[in-house]
């Protein structure tokens, strides 16, 4: 088994969140945070704020970053397990533009929309929209079937 590390923003303002619609690549035709790979030479924060710059337009700065969960997800038959470290802030600059891999909208945060996005995040989103830190793992079978799951609040990482 390798790990693969990816980064997650989720950004928040006081009754809603900033989604962003995958238009292309993994995960396409979901919502979901904003993200991706962390490059060699580069923190996990920096790749968490670069990416977010990238897909959304809005800036934070890496120390503005609070993360919030460090999710395994693994896929049966698949030998690379990807850990996910997910991020959230306030404190933004910018307003969020379509870029070519993302559209973003702001959702409130009772009007989720879990039936277009990984079949995992309504699992934990009501552990990070109530200020919680947790620990997760997830076993895929495809990517719409979970099989296994575990998640665990922590005081920290
Ligand atoms: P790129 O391939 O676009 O990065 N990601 C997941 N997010 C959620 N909520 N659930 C999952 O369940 C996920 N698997 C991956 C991490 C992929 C982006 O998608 C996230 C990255 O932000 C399986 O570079």
């Amino acid at each position: 088994m390798s790990r693969k590390v990816l980064t997650l923003v989720l950004i928040r303002k006081l009754n809603e969140v900033l989604l962003g619609f995958k238009k292309r690549g993994f995960g396409i035709n979901k919502w979901n945070g904003f993200g991706g790979k962390v490059e060699e030479k580069e923190s996990i924060c920096e790749a968490a704020a670069r990416e977010l710059r990238e897909e959304s337009g809005l800036v934070v700065l890496p120390v503005n970053l609070e993360k919030i969960a460090v999710i395994d997800f693994e896929f049966v038959g698949d030998p690379v397990i990807l850990e996910v470290h997910v991020f959230t802030s306030t404190k933004y600059e910018g307003h969020p533009f379509e870029t070519e891999e993302m559209l973003p909208k702001w959702f409130d945060v009772q009007n989720i929309p879990f039936d277009d996005m990984w079949a995992d995040d309504k699992l934990w989103f009501p552990l990070f929209l109530s200020g919680k830190k947790f620990k997760g793992y997830f076993l895929f079978k495809g990517h719409n079937i979970i099989l296994k799951q575990k998640l665990v609040i922590v005081s920290n990482f």
